[in-house]
């Protein structure tokens, strides 16, 4: 399997852990994105020019991340990071759906800022942006003891989420006023499958 990878990308890193909580990493091969043409995205294999895609060995692609993460899940051994029905499930989703979302906002900001030309960014739209985030961080705040010691889609999103935050905003300093949220991460960021992925100084 071939996975379009940047180890900047968020998106990928939720799907870097999960692979490596499931003992896959070894039959992934890591191909970089062609980022030769700003306007059409960075990967011609997902139509939305995004990364990460999987090519499968049958020569199917296959995205979104959480796509991909499902499907790594399904291949492999051991106890399933993804609940199979009911609420169970729908509660573990809809904790990624935070997560999932809180990255996307971090990450719109990012390219609204940083990454356009000059003059092109909206204040009006990163303001709307920031308060998305900062909601979704207070949710995450409220429901630690819920997800603590867990490992699942949902804490892996929630890893990779607050990893984000930290490598592209770390002045807005996520932590403060956060004790319970702070104190999860510093634990669930010790797992080898956090610690390998890391995103490389900015
Ligand atoms: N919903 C997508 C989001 C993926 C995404 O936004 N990837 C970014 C990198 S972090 C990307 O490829 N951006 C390039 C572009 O949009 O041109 C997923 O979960 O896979």
């Amino acid at each position: 399997m071939k996975l379009c990878h940047s180890p900047t990308s968020p998106f990928v890193r939720k799907v870097m852990v999960l692979a490596m909580e499931k003992g896959l990493q070894d039959k992934i091969e890591l191909v970089s994105p062609d980022t030769s043409d700003i306007f059409q995205g960075i990967n011609r294999a997902n139509p939305l020019g995004k990364i990460p895609s999987l090519e499968l060995d049958s020569g199917d692609a296959i995205y979104d991340s959480i796509v991909i993460c499902e499907y790594l899940d399904d291949i492999s051994e051991g106890p399933s990071l993804f609940p199979k029905d009911g609420l169970e499930r729908a509660k573990v989703m809809t904790l990624h759906a935070t997560a999932n979302g809180l990255t996307d906002c971090a990450y719109q900001r990012r390219m609204d800022s940083a990454a356009m030309p000059e003059g092109e960014g909206s204040p009006t739209w990163n303001a709307r942006l920031r308060i998305a985030m900062e909601q979704s961080l207070d949710l995450l705040e409220i429901q630690v003891a819920e997800f603590s010691g867990r490992l699942d889609i949902a804490t892996i999103a929630i890893g990779c989420a607050l990893g984000y935050h930290d490598f592209r905003f770390s002045h807005e300093n996520w932590r403060e006023a956060r004790p319970n949220l702070t104190a999860w991460f510093d634990e669930f960021s010790k797992r080898p499958s956090m610690q390998e992925t890391i995103p490389p100084a900015p």
